[in-house]
């Protein structure tokens, strides 16, 4: 670990440290003020590197809020005001399926959990002592509930012939506004609903690094849908009017799978481990046939249109997280290190942009549309590793230990100009710094 590292270590710390409320860490300080799901996955990574009893709190804290479905919900909500939409708006409390103690969303996002489980569990082995007992405990304690969650994404989000996880909302992308989506958002056609006022905007100094109105518009007119029908998964198939096969949550859940099925076999749970394997192999497939003939690049579906979506994202690089053959795999690495993305000249960091530059959607400022944001970037850094690309992961994680080397911890920069854009000390982008140091 180079010494230059250091400061950045501790100042990333402090932002959990203050960040932290007991057992789970906002995901930023006013605009996020609750526990988000994939946030606490990236989150508890960089406790791990901290606290490995701190890392685990946060997941279990993340795991009350798990429906007996198996779905773990987007957000847990706290008593702390300042974010809409709240509880009154998502109408989950009553539901057979959803834990009466405490109040959550009605959709999930990326499954990036069981991979926080797995690094965590690194960092707890070399630690060893009383960090790998804790962690032995955690595992066998919570197995069952990310199995249980992959079940879920496999039985209820996993039907379809393509074989990709089927995601009712952009936020489930956990990439809400991304170009990835304006084909399926177009489609929806917003009814009648209660007025509502947003909260985000009021916490950023410029509306343009946020999504639209109309954008928010359609996300709340979804959820409408989506009340409608009680969140249940075979109604809101029939009924959502935005219903997409993600082949970046699905190369997330082939990941996350594949490495708690590693886990798996070490509790002796060898049938789920297997089943976990096979999950694993039909998502990573499912991503693998979507490949775009000319570019490579992975396609998401829309499964009400039936029709490819084609935008130049970062979606296009699922398999590298997943894993893929040899060859499409090294083409790929290349291309994302080469001139039309990371190596792209009009970007200020050599780091993989949201929304390629060339692409007309691109915003270099707007949210999903264009800005480099770190925990990507981390993901990114990390299953290349995974997959035997150390040096391109390598290469990517010194340009983004540089670009958090501001010491904003922002949500995300701005691609060309390399400006901190969007909330400040965000839990995630400490995290990746922290997991960048170990
Ligand atoms: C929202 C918390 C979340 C992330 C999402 C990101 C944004 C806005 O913030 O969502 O209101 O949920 O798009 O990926 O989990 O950091």
């Amino acid at each position: 670990m180079p010494d230059v590292a250091i400061p950045l270590m501790y100042a990333a710390a402090d932002v959990l440290r203050a960040n932290d409320r007991g057992e789970r860490t906002v995901a930023a300080p006013r605009l996020y003020p609750h526990q988000w799901s994939w946030d606490a996955a990236f989150v508890a990574i960089g406790w791990g590197t901290v606290s490995v009893p701190r890392a685990l709190d946060e997941l279990r804290h993340l795991l009350r809020g798990q429906w007996a479905t198996g779905m773990i919900p987007q957000i847990v909500f706290s008593a702390e005001p300042g974010y809409f939409p709240g509880p009154d708006r998502w109408r989950t409390q009553g539901l057979p399926t959803v834990p009466t103690d405490v109040q959550t969303s009605g959709i999930c996002q990326p499954a990036v959990h069981s991979l926080a489980v797995w690094v965590i569990g690194e960092q707890a082995r070399r630690n060893g002592g009383a960090d790998a007992e804790a962690f032995e405990a955690f595992l066998a304690d919570t197995f069952e509930a990310w199995f249980r969650w992959h079940v879920w994404l496999d039985d209820a989000r996993g039907s379809h012939p393509s074989g990709l996880i089927e995601i009712h909302h952009p936020w489930e992308s956990g990439m809400d506004n991304s170009p990835r989506w304006d084909a399926a958002c177009a489609r929806v056609r917003v009814g009648q609903m209660a007025p509502y006022v947003r909260e985000d905007t009021k916490h950023v100094a410029d509306v343009e690094q946020r999504p639209a109105d109309a954008d928010y518009d359609r996300y709340l007119w979804l959820v409408e849908q989506l009340v409608s029908v009680g969140y249940e998964d075979a109604a809101a198939r029939e009924v959502i009017d935005f219903r997409v096969g993600d082949v970046f949550f699905t190369a997330t859940h082939a990941l996350s799978a594949a490495v708690l099925a590693t886990l798996g076999d070490r509790l002796g749970r060898t049938a789920q481990a297997n089943t976990l394997r096979g999950m694993a192999a039909r998502a990573r497939a499912a991503v693998a046939a979507t490949a775009d003939p000319e570019t490579g690049h992975a396609r998401d579906f829309d499964m009400r249109a039936e029709e490819w979506l084609r935008a130049d994202t970062i979606g296009g690089f699922a398999a590298l997280i997943c894993g893929a053959e040899p060859d499409v795999y090294a083409a790929l690495t290349s291309d994302l290190l080469g001139p039309d993305w990371c190596g792209h000249p009009r970007l200020a960091n050599p780091l993989p942009p949201t929304t390629s530059p060339d692409s007309p959607a691109f915003v270099s400022r707007n949210y999903w549309r264009g800005p480099q944001w770190p925990v990507i970037t981390w993901l990114f850094t990390w299953a290349l590793r995974h997959h035997g690309h150390a040096e391109a992961a390598k290469t990517i994680a010194a340009a983004g230990r540089d670009q958090l080397a501001d010491g904003t911890f922002s949500e995300y920069y701005d691609a060309v100009t390399g400006a901190p854009l969007g909330s400040r000390n965000q839990s995630w982008t400490a995290a990746a710094a922290l997991a960048w140091a170990t």
